[in-house]
């Protein structure tokens, strides 16, 4: 709690009550009810305005400073609420102050350090390389970008065992299976190989494909999502969730007998306004 001046009157701001934190708290307990991120699973990143956590925490206390294995520069300085290592989602909404960590890239671009949060002496998540420099390369296509998200998805997480892994092949079996998908992410799906998760490969491989869409799948692991609210990269893994869900059972009935076909789809599109990826529509 931060004390302010209000008209003479100090009163304080319970960060608590900072709809960021509401948001991550929120956030992460529909994650987990949706059994998306069993145990420790999972992983959310908030860039924050410097204003939206000045009202509630004094920039200068800085509770301690903690390493990162990689170049942070290109942000130093920005502020991000982000889930704990090795935290449960399922904890958050009852201790958000241990599970959640408000924290700022310092000037070194080599650590971050921490203003709230993580007090049991916790860290940010294992992630938080994929995560920050999914954030660089989200940021230098479109500004407004301000989330990260992780998750093991479950129908998508299986879809990675059974199907096509080529992005296009990917992306159409998606589109194909709720008429919303299209429209929803007409960019598609970007899908990357196997890599060690919290490593900074897979950080470079995941940023990398941000660039072109705001899904990418982690093959037998999960999926990251990037938007510029909640509701967006959450409505994002939600939907593609859904399609993966709806070909599940498909496949279970016995295998698709008719779908939405390239025709559909375009129509589709310019019914909505969009544009489908390029070249993945066989037109
Ligand atoms: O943070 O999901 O990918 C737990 C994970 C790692
Ligand atoms: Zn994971």
């Amino acid at each position: 709690m931060r004390p302010i001046k209000n008209g003479g009157i100090i009163v304080s701001k319970n960060i608590l009550e900072a709809p960021f934190v509401k948001e991550m708290v929120e956030v992460t307990t529909n994650l987990y009810h949706h059994g998306w991120d069993e145990r420790n699973g999972g992983n959310v990143t908030y860039l924050l305005d410097e204003k939206a956590v000045t009202e509630y925490l004094d920039p200068t206390k800085v509770v301690r400073n903690i390493p990162m294995d990689f170049d942070g520069s290109a942000i130093k300085g920005k502020y991000f609420i982000v889930t704990g290592s090795g935290k449960y989602f399922k904890n958050v909404k009852n201790d958000p102050a241990c599970n959640l960590g408000v924290l700022r890239v310092a000037d070194d671009g080599q650590s971050v350090d921490l203003l709230w949060g993580y007090t049991d002496g916790g860290k940010p998540t294992s992630e938080l390389p994929a995560h920050l420099m999914s954030h660089i390369a989200r940021l230098s296509v479109d500004p407004e970008n301000r989330i990260v998200m992780h998750c093991h998805a479950t129908h998508l997480l299986a879809m990675t065992f059974s199907h096509d892994l080529d992005p296009r092949a990917f992306t159409r079996t998606l589109w194909q299976m709720c008429t919303e998908c299209l429209v929803v992410f007409p960019e598609g799906v970007s899908v990357i190989p196997w890599l060690i998760p919290g490593s900074n490969e897979i950080g470079k491989a995941t940023a990398e494909k941000m660039k072109e869409t705001r899904l990418v799948m982690w093959p037998q692991h999960g999926v990251y999502g990037v938007g510029r609210d909640m509701d967006e990269v959450y409505g994002l893994i939600e939907t593609a969730e859904k399609a993966a869900q709806v070909y599940t059972y498909v496949q279970a009935q016995g295998g698709i007998k008719q779908t939405l076909t390239d025709e559909n789809l375009k129509k589709l599109a310019d019914a909505f306004g969009v544009t489908p990826r390029a070249g993945y529509l066989n037109l």
